[in-house]
Parts: structure tokens; C-alpha cells; sequence
């Protein structure tokens, strides 16, 4: 980011950043700023820390480490790393949402039931678990234990990918090994293969990343979702608020942060308790709010209705608004400068996870046996802070989206108020009237502009009739201006996605939930495959991916398992690889052989959106469908030029190796190709 660069497009946002980083520790972006420059070795992925030789740095000068590994060897190795804690973290939290089912299949836990015992049927029949004549509670046991397995397989495969993907994909990913034999064992392999004199085959270990990633999208991630939904409910459209003005100034405000819908659930639950009402009344409070932010926010979004606060980039500005009486944590993007910025207000931040300690937050550790006791112990703890409020700064910024969108019920509108089927969308790809889909994804990151990305992105591909299905901090950006309502199709969406819009009232952008239910658009694309007229792999697809402004090890673990399953996935910033010339042409170009799907590491999101569309086509042609029913060309002659590289890139010591890299071409964009 330079000094000049826009912080964020959202005006709730800028209403509070300079008050944020009116603190010692500045806001995110502050920060970023003060650690300048970038090592350029960390940043391509060249400086290997493995073995305690090292740590050693590749350059075109210096072209091997101490062990003699090359650039290809380390950056791949770094980067498979990153994939398999991206997997871990999501396969973590499937773990733990499969024991909470355990746990209430065998009476153990507390304030949870079995929801949807619909679901539950029809997740145990893909297990071939008999539910005729069974309790749910005897089902869920069983299939809690079979999901259980997963995790720590030894041999065999993983379940969902045989039993949920084409056949001729399945066969593919058999024909190059690419289903893991269980998740944990993928991860653990990772580190092995990782470990200093192991692999030294870029082409071999990044394969091992694509067999890793598959454990997050094709077991943890969906597992999580499938368990979440037979335990809290199916989602089912929902009307709700987001942005920082969904925050009360009269209410108590608890703001839910992480991923884990365990605790939150109860924690809604818990503010709707008669006694605790009355105690928030008995402290002046009209009532009590509880919202989100990050992913914890999309699942009880989903399945609650209730409001989202912000995504990523907001959590130090909800405490600056002095409204959050307390921040409840769990696991995964909660940044420990909460807590600075949280000792500057009354507000409490409270972790709950043994993972996840933050030094100078309260801890109330979470257990499933006396979950809605501690989810009211949470909620009793911010209504007694309520009183301690001083001044309180709420924007007034806020909008209404429509959010839970699944795979049985969102084709259900598409085909009609009583038809759950996929061949209304089908039929809409194959007449031309939709050009295809994209999956917009992921979160915000300080390296661009708060939410730019995803909007420039997205309103793209409406204006050219491609449907937008979203998850994550991406949908929270999209949501907050008002891109998740169904109006908003008249005003962004190209003709053909109005029509089918207008005809079965839905949004044009279609919010599927927390980056767990990346898991859902897998199965959308199976559904879509298996109505026919689409192709019979899933890379046939006319359909791609993006992470516009991606964040985390979880975004590269669920980039990684989308092009094993034959997507097409930009992704930005650029991962750490280009460093690597054979890594880079490995992840743009040659990983298609194999899976179908590549990357490509575009940062423009318009050139991104329009590099993906283009892949639409070629999906398209290969298919043989018709032409587009509303030709909207998207790709001006001057877009074809070869773009202006970034500036040189500063270096930040004084040292001849790092001087080598000053030489090197910038980032490797539209699809591997060097400028
Ligand atoms: S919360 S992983 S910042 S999307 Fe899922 Fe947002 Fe990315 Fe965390």
C-alpha cells in the first residue's frame, strides 16, 4: 500500500478509521504502513527457513541453498504449507462440529438438538447409514462416528469426493492420486514431505498441496457445513442488516467474531432469555444485539437472521464505535490488536477456545457440555458492562441484504416456488441467457483498498450476465452496498441475469454462507453436472473462481482444492511463488493438465473478472452452446495491451542477492504469462 492509497470504499469504514488509528497501535492499515517495505525474498517465496542452516535466500545469483534445494524446491515447499494449515484450520472446525453431534446424539451436550432431521436423513443415506426405524439421535451417532473417521483415515479415501462428484472427475482425481486417504494424514504428510531432505520435486510436491487442499474443501469444510445445518437448521432465505450502524445505541451490543457457530448459536439463544432481558432492562438497555463479524457473523446470518456488523477489516472499528459492550471471540482472523484498541473503550473482548488466548482478554473456556450456561455467562457479562459506556460513535451506515442461499433451495426459486431442481439454471447457461457463474470469495486484506476489489469484480460480472454466488467477508463487502438485495439486479444485472432475477426473485448476487460453505458451491457444481447439457467433468463447467482481496493460509487451502476440482481460480494478491519461474507456470499453465482447473494471479479486478469470463467462453465453445443471448463483449482492444508494470520494487537491505531480484519481471498475471 503506499501512503496514498484509498483505505476503504466504505463510508461506515472511513467514519472510524482515523479515530481507530487515533491510538497507539493504529488500525491495520497503519500498520502496514510502519512495516514498509517487504524482505523481497519472503515476499517470492524464496527464503527458506526450514533447517536450521539456513535460513537461506534463492536469487538468480545465489541459485541454491545450503542443501542445494533451488527456487522451484522452496517456494513450492512454503507454499504447500500454507495450504495444509489453510486445510487444518477448516478441517479443525469440522472436528469440532462433528463432536458437538456426537455429544447430542448421546444426550451429552447441552442446549443443542438435532434441527433438521430432514437433513439428517439425507446426509445419512450418502453414508449409507439405515435410518429406517431408527432414532435421530442413533442416526446422528452413527454418522458423527463415520464423519469422525475422516479426519484420521489411514487407507482408502475420503468420503464426499466418490460419492458427490461426477464419475469422470472422480476418475481423474483417482488417476493422479489427488483423493486424500484422510485429512489429518494429508496434513501430517505435509510437514514430512516438507522437512529438510524430503521432496525436492516442485511438480510432486505441489501435486501433494492439491491432495492436501482436497481434505478442506471435500471432508473438513463440508463436513462443517452438512453437520452445521442437521444441527442448527437448514438456511433458508433471510432478510437482515449490515454495517456498523446495525449496532444499538440503546441495546446491548455483543459482536460475535471468528467462525465457529458452536458458541454464537447459544449465544443468540442466550440474549433471547427472558431473565437477561430483564436484567439489560434493569441496566437501562432496550434490549440486546448480537452480531458478527468475520465468518461467525455468515453462519448465524444464515441460520438467524442476525445482522452483520462488518468483515475483517472492520473488527478494530466496531470497538471504536464505544458501542460493543463485549466482543466474543473464537477461532480464526480475530487479530490480537482487539485487545489494544478494546482497553480504549469499556469494551470486554472474551475468548472461549483453548486454541485461541489473546493476553489481556477475559477467558471463558467454551465446552459443549454446558454450552448454553456459558453462552449465558457471556451474554450476563455485557449487559453488566453496558453501564460503563462513555461516548458511543455509531455510523449510520447500514443495508439490508438477502442471505441463505443453499443448494436445495436457492434452484428451488430458480425453478419455481415448488421445483427443487437444477435445470432452470442449466437451461439458462445453455440458451445463452446466463454466460455462466462465478464464485466470488474470501476477505479483505490491507495490501488493497477495503472491499474495492470484490465490488469492481462483482458488479462486472453482472453488467455481463454471470451469476455471482458469494461467501465470506466477500458477500459482507458485496452485502453492504446493497448488491444482495433483489432489486439490485435492476440496476447492475446485464438483461439475461435480470430476466432470471426478475422471474424468480433473487438477488444477483447469492450470499451461500461462511468460507466453510465454499463447501456448498462444490455441490452446486456436481448438482449442475448431473442435470446434464453441461458437460460430464466438473472443469467442463462455464464457471470460475476469484479471492480478490485474499488474506489468509485457509484462502490458498480452498484457492488449491477449487482448481483440483477443474476450476478456473484468479487469486490476489499473488501467492508468495514468484520467486519460482517453474511454480508459477506450474500453478497458471501446466496444473490444467492434470486437474482441469489452473490459477491465474491477476490484481485487477476488472481484468481479473475478465480474464475468467473469457474462460467462460472457452467452456462455453467446447460445450457447443449457443452464443450469448445478449452479447455484451466485455474485453475493449486496449485491454488486450500488455499491462504497465508496477513500479521497481524497493528493496529492504543492503545486499547483493536481494539487489538480484531488483531485475526480476513484476507479478505474473493473466494466466503465468511473464511480461
Ligand atoms: S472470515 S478467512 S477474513 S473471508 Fe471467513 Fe473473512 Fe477470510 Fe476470515
Amino acid at each position: 500500500m503506499t501512503e496514498e492509497m484509498r483505505r476503504t470504499v466504505d463510508p461506515a469504514a472511513e467514519a472510524l478509521m482515523d479515530k481507530a488509528g487515533d491510538s497507539e497501535i493504529g488500525t491495520a492499515y497503519d500498520r502496514h504502513v510502519s512495516q514498509g517495505k517487504r524482505c523481497t525474498f519472503g515476499e517470492k517465496g524464496v527464503c527458506c527457513r526450514i533447517c536450521e542452516m539456513g535460513p537461506c535466500r534463492i536469487s538468480p545469483k545465489n541459485p541454491r541453498g545450503i542443501c542445494g534445494a533451488d527456487a522451484a524446491t522452496v517456494a513450492s515447499r512454503h507454499l504447500i504449507r500454507q495450504v495444509a494449515a489453510g486445510t487444518a484450520a477448516h478441517a479443525d472446525h469440522g472436528h469440532d462440529i462433528v463432536k458437538v453431534l456426537l455429544m447430542t446424539a448421546r444426550g451429552e451436550s447441552q442446549g443443542y438438538e438435532i434441527k433438521s432431521e430432514r437433513r439428517l436423513h439425507e446426509v445419512a443415506k450418502e453414508w449409507d447409514i439405515e435410518t429406517e426405524g431408527r432414532t435421530k439421535e442413533a442416526i446422528a451417532e452413527e454418522l458423527a462416528l463415520a464423519a469422525m473417521a475422516q479426519f484420521n483415515n489411514l487407507d482408502g479415501e475420503i468420503h464426499y469426493p466418490a460419492a458427490r462428484a461426477p464419475e469422470a472427475t472422480v476418475k481423474n482425481w483417482r488417476a493422479h492420486g489427488l483423493i486424500p486417504v484422510g485429512v489429518e494424514h494429508e496434513i501430517v504428510e505435509t510437514l514430512h514431505r516438507t522437512h529438510e531432505g524430503v521432496d525436492a520435486d516442485y511438480v510432486n510436491i505441489l501435486k501433494h498441496g492439491l491432495r492436501t487442499s482436497m481434505g478442506d474443501g471435500w471432508a473438513g469444510a463440508m463436513l462443517a457445513t452438512d453437520i452445521g445445518d442437521i444441527l442448527f437448521g437448514t438456511p433458508e432465505p433471510v432478510r437482515s442488516e449490515v454495517n456498523l450502524g446495525v449496532l444499538k445505541q440503546d441495546h446491548v451490543n455483543i459482536v460475535v467474531h471468528g467462525h465457529e457457530p458452536t458458541l454464537s448459536e447459544m449465544v443468540v439463544a442466550a440474549s433471547r432469555d427472558p431473565e437477561l432481558l430483564e436484567l439489560a432492562k434493569s441496566k437501562g438497555a432496550d434490549g440486546i444485539l448480537v452480531g458478527g463479524i468475520c465468518c461467525t457473523a455468515n453462519e448465524i446470518l444464515m441460520r438467524q437472521g442476525a445482522p452483520v456488523v462488518g468483515n475483517f477489516l472492520h473488527q478494530e472499528l466496531a470497538i471504536a464505535t464505544g458501542a460493543v459492550d463485549v466482543m466474543l471471540v473464537d477461532v480464526q482472523c480475530i487479530i490480537p490488536a482487539v485487545i489494544e484498541h478494546a482497553g480504549r473503550f469499556h469494551t470486554k473482548v472474551i475468548t472461549t477456545s483453548k486454541k485461541a488466548h489473546i493476553r489481556g482478554a477475559e477467558h471463558v473456556q467454551f465446552h459443549e457440555d454446558k454450552a448454553f450456561d456459558i453462552a449465558k455467562e457471556i451474554v450476563r457479562r455485557a449487559v453488566e458492562n453496558y453501564p460503563n459506556r462513555g461516548p458511543v460513535d455509531i455510523p449510520e451506515h447500514k443495508n439490508d441484504l438477502v442471505a441463505g442461499f443453499t443448494v436445495a433451495n436457492t434452484f428451488t426459486h430458480l425453478g419455481g416456488r415448488y421445483r427443487s431442481s437444477f435445470r432452470p439454471l442449466n437451461d439458462a447457461i445453455i440458451s445463452g441467457r446466463l454466460r455462466g457463474v462465478a464464485a466470488v470469495i474470501g476477505c479483505n486484506t490491507v495490501k488493497k483498498t477495503q472491499d474495492d476489489s470484490h465490488l469492481r469484480m462483482v458488479k462486472e460480472f453482472l453488467k455481463h450476465d454471470v451469476l455471482v454466488i458469494m461467501t465470506g467477508c466477500a458477500a459482507t463487502a458485496c452485502a453492504k452496498v446493497g448488491l444482495l438485495q433483489p432489486e439490485s439486479a435492476r440496476e447492475y444485472a446485464g438483461e439475461g441475469l435480470q430476466e432470471i432475477c426478475e422471474a424468480v426473485g433473487i438477488p444477483p448476487v447469492l450470499h451461500f454462507g461462511s468460507c466453510v460453505d465454499n463447501s456448498r458451491i462444490l455441490v452446486a457444481l456436481c448438482e449442475m453436472i448431473k442435470e446434464g447439457g453441461l458437460g460430464e467433468k466438473l472443469s467442463d463447467l462455464p464457471i470460475a473462481g476469484a479471492a480478490p482481496e485474499a488474506m489468509c493460509e485457509k484462502a490458498i487451502a480452498i484457492g488449491f482444492y477449487c482448481v483440483t476440482s477443474g476450476a478456473f481460480v484468479n487469486y490476489a494478491p499473488v501467492m508468495r511463488i514468484e520467486g519460482s519461474d517453474e511454480v508459477v507456470k506450474f500453478l497458471t499453465e501446466d496444473v490444467e493438465e492434470i486437474t482441469g482447473g489452473k490459477f491465474s494471479f491477476e490484481e485487477d479486478p476488472v481484468k481479473a473478472a475478465h480474464l475468467m469470463m473469457e474462460h467462460m467462453e472457452r467452456k462455453r465453445a467446447d460445450l457447443k452452446l449457443r452464443p450469448l443471448m445478449y452479447d455484451t463483449p466485455f474485453l475493449k482492444q486496449e485491454e488486450k495491451e500488455p499491462a504497465a508494470p508496477p513500479p521497481e520494487r524497493v528493496m529492504v537491505a543492503d545486499s547483493d542477492d536481494m539487489e538480484a531480484f531488483a531485475g526480476l519481471p513484476p507479478s505474473h498475471h493473466c494466466g503465468g504469462k511473464q511480461p
